[in-house]
This record gives structure tokens, C-alpha cells and sequence, in this order.
């Protein structure tokens, strides 16, 4: 019976007859350019964007779930050339609003926010969000967040909606 040692040398002889060294430098180069590559092919990145939906506190104020906008009706100032507090140059804020409460689940306090339309320009149609958390339907019209509070701008065209924070609300 032949030796392992000696049935090793017959195939490593083999191989050796048969292959050159240039096509073992080629094979060797092809395994590390795969490897090379291997982090740049695409790849379904979608599970982390899920996982931030589960988390809204982990997003920001240009995210619809982000938390001061639960009771909005608009597109985010933020997606409009403003910000979720300015509104975008070349429109006026409107002096009246939805006011709504807000929790913050990252210091766990309540808070009264100002939903101020932005007036001047034609919809802005960006992150549409509409929240409306305890809105009353549209047979309770003051209940309800329907509206374009431009009504009583100069220019009544709405753009976009602002979420103004006004304070704490006491329990
Ligand atoms: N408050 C935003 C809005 C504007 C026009 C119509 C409905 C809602």
C-alpha cells in the first residue's frame, strides 16, 4: 500500500507538470481582484433604512416620523429649501397655525408645537407628511388641521410648513 506521504507527491508532481508558473500567477491575481471587488458589489442596504423606521428618534427633522411633526399637514420646510424652523427664502411664515403636542421620546417630555404654514410660492411638493396625531375629522372644522393657514398672508399660495417648537406642556 502506498504511503500518504508518497500518493501526496505523485499529485503535487502532477499538478506541477501541468500548470506554469504564469497561468498560477494568473489564477492568484484573478482571486485577488474578486476579493478586491467583493465589497463593491451592490448589496440590499434597505434592512438599515427599515431598522431606522422602527426607530423614529434616530431621525431627524427632515424625516416625516421625526417627532415634533406629529401634527402636521404639509411638505417639510426642510425638503423646500428652508429648514423644519425657517421657512425657504422668498416666503413668509403665516401668523396663524395648528398648534399640536408633541412627545419627545428622547427626553420623554411633552411639547406645545406651532405647525406655521409658509406662504409666497406654489406648493413646494417635497416629503409630503401628514401626521394630523388627534386631528378631529373635517365636520369639526376647529379641530381640524385641513386648512392653508396662508389664508391671512398677502400672498395666500402655500409652500411648505415649519414645526416651531413654543415650550414644554405642563402635565
Ligand atoms: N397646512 C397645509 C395645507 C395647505 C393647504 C391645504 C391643506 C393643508
Amino acid at each position: 500500500m502506498r504511503s500518504i506521504d508518497e500518493l501526496c507527491e505523485n499529485s503535487a508532481r502532477a499538478l506541477a507538470q501541468r500548470t506554469s508558473r504564469r497561468s498560477l500567477l494568473a489564477a492568484l491575481g484573478q482571486l485577488l481582484t474578486g476579493a478586491a471587488l467583493l465589497p463593491l458589489l451592490p448589496m440590499d442596504r434597505a434592512h438599515r433604512a427599515r431598522a431606522d423606521e422602527a426607530r423614529p428618534e434616530a431621525l431627524g427633522p427632515d424625516s416625516c416620523q421625526y417627532w415634533k411633526h406629529c401634527a402636521i399637514d404639509g411638505f417639510l420646510c426642510a425638503c423646500c429649501g428652508g429648514s423644519s424652523t425657517a421657512c425657504p427664502p422668498g416666503t413668509a411664515p403665516s401668523p396663524i397655525s395648528w398648534i399640536g403636542t408633541c412627545h419627545n421620546p428622547g427626553d420623554g417630555r411633552d411639547y406645545i408645537v406651532s405647525y406655521n404654514d409658509c406662504c409666497g410660492k406654489t406648493s413646494c411638493g417635497n416629503c409630503e407628511c401628514n401626521r394630523n396625531e388627534r386631528e378631529k375629522p373635517m365636520y369639526r372644522p376647529s379641530r381640524n388641521n385641513d386648512l392653508n393657514w396662508c389664508m391671512a398672508n398677502a400672498n395666500v399660495n402655500y409652500h411648505c410648513t415649519v414645526s416651531v417648537i413654543l415650550g414644554v406642556a405642563n402635565k
